[in-house]
């Protein structure tokens, strides 16, 4: 039986093993395709990354063909792309023109990408240091769910990353750590293609051990994967010791050079350093020269036995950080050279890979070439046999019933981000669905961004109870802070990269889990800066959330220059995947909440980010909800002009009262003027922009909102815009119809004091709305 069970893993390792070979040879011919083969138009190099894959093909080997459960998910360093694309391939996922057309318009995508590729992406990779940290964010995600029953625990997956060792350079990795071992994550994986090498040069040899003490301190096991098997036998013979000790303290730089000068320089400088020690001449003299090159670079994240083993250890939910060594190019002749992030082979040397694999020429794309029938057959039917394999898409979750109205926060004289706390706090004493499904999340900004009604409401998250000290010594505070596994809000410390990696983890909460979450999160204004790659990066991975900046910009007042946002209406102007609105008024915020819980359940919906402010502005009469249809349009006439008017004034959100007082002042003297209310300088543009593409492209042409609404001004009518931000979200508007535009807003940094200083100052006053209408006529 045990002679059976062992025949059956050495059966498998050597399967792995084959398929380790394999993926270095698809990848390093997807690249050499795309470069060498495909005809160019643009002289441009396409580029790929063949040593960045052939370090990892036997760490994805063993991990895919493996260790993987079904309910894993596996994010994969972004220069290993065509790895994951060749792995698909060979499980027939992938199709023979998507691996040809790599890097070309609608192929495969020099890093895996959820939207873009054809092949299942379980996280999206590319900029460095997120698609890493974003698999502990879901490992969270997927304790929430498990704590509110919507994942049975036995089903739990394992979120892995492989990642590269340069990665660990990102400071975003030590700000997951932390807030990691805040919330006792597991089901976690980090492995590390320890190549020692980045995309300069190698990476310096005094973090080496350091990275062990880190995520130790941090709750993590660390497993290193220092040597392959050929070397630990090695080092068990006569003489082995020195040689393991030479290996152990030879830098990374060295070790590099030697490995791709080869064979002959191995044996040069190991006799050399340690030849007169006993024995060390006859072990080195047992290995040819290409034996020698072979054993030295025999690390453990090359050796298929070793992984599986390493993997089959960490059988608990720990999280888990495998230090794999490997070396950059292994297997290729790019192998150790410290230019080879983009270095390529040649067509020469491809050509001796492949002939070094048995493969024919003509054969390049085969599978299986050059394997023998048998083999070859026994291959495929391992791989079919595969967990992935049998992995079955990605969930479509369905959507969450979002009421047809939200009331309207009561109050003549409210600000918006109060607003925006009292539609969350009765939707949290609601038995709607959509508000179980709601969960909020702050950097350490709760309280101060009006999360609390909702938080009191409906508890803070932890997987075991935290008791509220303050409540229990009876300390009065308007806070409810204990935390129990019902708990729908997730705080976290002050860092927004985590901020948005939260967000992005709930937020694909549906496709990766099959649970809808609304996420629903709250920042400073100023500081979505501070998380911007990351924002970034959810909404290119197409996350949905609810993104809330406030307070925000000069109307911050005695907070000062280092609070006050300015440019955020240009990021949420700017950002694919994210509808902006600046709201001034708290029906708009009810209606925009409303529609935003709707809009980013759609398919072709996005997230959307609310710009509010502390500021409290006297609420506008309303006739009738008119004005909702236009507004969620990204805009609407507060004052309408009269037809043939020769001014208006175009604004957003909260200099609503100076907007409204100068208008009062000018009506005598300019007859008909008009107050444009712009609730998303986004949405307006974004249409205003398509619908001149529309024209060009195939897609029906598009009826555009705002050229509807400022056709009713003269030809020669003059706008001025006036936004608490960059000047540039607005004064666009002057294209639309050719009129001339005076724009006001902030383009300096901001400066504490009190709002009429502030807004004299920087000309966001009634005044300054009246002088740039003059200046007009
Ligand atoms: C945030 C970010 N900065 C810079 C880059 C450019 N870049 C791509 S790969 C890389 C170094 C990668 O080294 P490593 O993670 O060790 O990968 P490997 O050696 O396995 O290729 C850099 C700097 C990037 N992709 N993302
Ligand atoms: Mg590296």
């Amino acid at each position: 039986m045990a002679k059976i069970v062992a025949d059956r893993r050495e059966e498998k390792i050597a399967a792995i093993e084959t398929l380790d070979s394999r993926l270095r040879w698809l990848a390093s011919w997807i690249v050499h395709n795309a470069n060498h083969i495909r005809p160019k138009r643009d002289g441009l190099k396409v580029g790929g990354h063949q040593a960045s894959c052939a370090s990892m093909t036997a760490i994805m080997a063993a991990l895919y063909f493996h260790a993987l459960r079904p309910n894993d998910k596996v994010s994969v360093k972004p220069h290993a792309g065509p790895l994951l694309q060749a792995i698909h391939y060979l499980l027939g996922n992938q199709s023979l023109e998507q691996l040809q057309q790599f890097r070309a318009l609608g192929g495969a995508q020099s890093y895996p990408s959820r939207t873009k590729d054809k092949i299942p992406v379980d996280f999206s990779t590319g900029s460095v240091g997120l698609g890493v940290a974003i698999t502990a964010f879901s490992s969270l995600v997927q304790d929430y769910l498990i704590a509110h029953g919507s994942i049975d625990e036995g089903n739990a997956g394992r979120m892995i990353s492989l990642m590269g060792d340069a990665e660990l350079d990102e400071g975003n990795i030590y700000e997951c750590l932390i807030e990691g071992y805040k919330h006792d994550i597991r089901n976690c994986w980090w492995v590390v293609d320890y190549n020692r090498q980045s995309l300069d040069s190698t990476t310096a040899d005094r973090m080496f051990r350091r990275f062990d003490d880190i995520f130790e301190t941090t709750g993590w096991r660390v497993i290193t994967l220092k040597h392959g098997k050929l070397q630990r036998a090695a080092f068990a013979r006569p003489g082995g010791k020195s040689l393991e000790d030479w290996i152990e303290n030879c830098p990374n730089a060295e070790f590099a050079v030697l490995t791709y000068q080869g064979g002959a320089a191995w044996r040069a400088r190991l006799t050399a350093d340690i030849g007169g020690k006993p024995h060390v001449k006859k072990l080195l003299d047992s290995f040819e020269d290409d034996g020698l090159a072979a054993l030295m670079t025999n690390l453990g994240g090359h050796c298929v036995e070793s992984l599986m083993d390493a993997f089959d250890s960490a059988d608990d939910e720990r999280p888990t950080l495998f230090i794999a060594y490997t070396v950059k190019g292994y297997g290729l002749p790019l192998a150790g050279h410290k230019d080879n992030h983009s270095g390529m082979m040649n067509p020469g040397q491809i050509d001796q890979l492949r002939m070094a694999m048995g493969i024919e020429a003509g054969q390049e794309w085969e599978p299986f070439a050059g394997l023998g029938g048998n083999m070859a057959a026994r291959l495929k039917n391992f791989i079919g046999d595969s967990v992935l394999a049998a992995k079955p898409e990605e969930p479509v979750a369905p959507q969450i019933h979002v009421p047809a109205r939200f009331a309207v926060p009561s109050g003549d004289v409210q600000s918006t981000q109060a607003a925006f706390g009292n539609v969350l706090l009765d939707l949290a004493k609601s038995s709607e669905e959509l508000a179980d499904r709601i969960v909020t999340t702050a950097p350490d900004v709760t309280q101060t961004t009006n999360l609390g009604g909702f938080v009191n409401q409906r508890g803070l998250f932890r997987r075991s109870d935290v008791a509220d000290i303050f409540r229990e010594a009876k300390i009065p505070s308007a806070q409810k802070w204990a935390a129990h596994a019902a708990g729908q809000h997730i705080e976290l410390g002050i860092a927004e990269n985590n901020f948005f990696l939260l967000l992005t983890s709930l937020g694909l909460a549906a496709p990766h889990f099959g649970t809808r979450l609304i996420p629903v999160g709250t920042v400073y204004d100023p500081f979505i800066a501070r998380g911007l790659d990351a924002l970034n990066y959810g909404c290119y991975s197409d996350a949905r959330f609810l993104l809330v900046g406030t307070p925000s910009g000069l109307t911050l007042g005695p907070e000062g220059g280092a609070h006050q946002s300015i440019n955020t209406p240009l990021i949420g102007m700017g950002q694919p995947g994210l509808a902006y609105f600046e709201p001034a008024y708290a029906d708009e915020v009810a209606l925009f909440m409303r529609w935003a819980f709707e809009y980013l359940q759609k398919p072709e919906g996005s997230s959307v980010y609310l710009r509010l402010s502390t500021r409290q502005v006297a609420q506008v009469e309303r006739a009738n909800t008119d004005w909702e249809t236009d507004a969620l349009k990204g805009g609407y006439w507060l004052r309408p002009p009269t037809a043939g008017a020769e001014a208006a004034i175009a604004f957003t959100g909260a200099i609503a009262p100076e907007v409204l007082a100068a208008y009062e002042q000018m009506l005598d003297d300019i007859p008909g003027l008009g107050v444009l209310n712009v609730t998303s300088p986004d949405v307006l543009h974004r249409e205003w922009s398509a619908s001149k593409a529309a024209r060009w492209t195939d897609r029906n042409a598009q009826k555009c909102h705002v050229e509807d609404l400022l056709s009713i001004l003269a030809p020669d009518a003059g706008i001025v815009t006036v936004i608490d931000g960059s000047p540039g979200a607005l004064s666009w508007l002057g294209g639309v119809h050719g009129l001339r535009v005076s724009p006001l807003g902030t383009d300096r940094f901001g400066q504490t004091g009190d709002l009429p200083d502030l807004y004299r100052e920087y000309r966001l006053d009634s005044a300054a709305i009246i002088d740039a209408m003059a200046a007009l006529f």
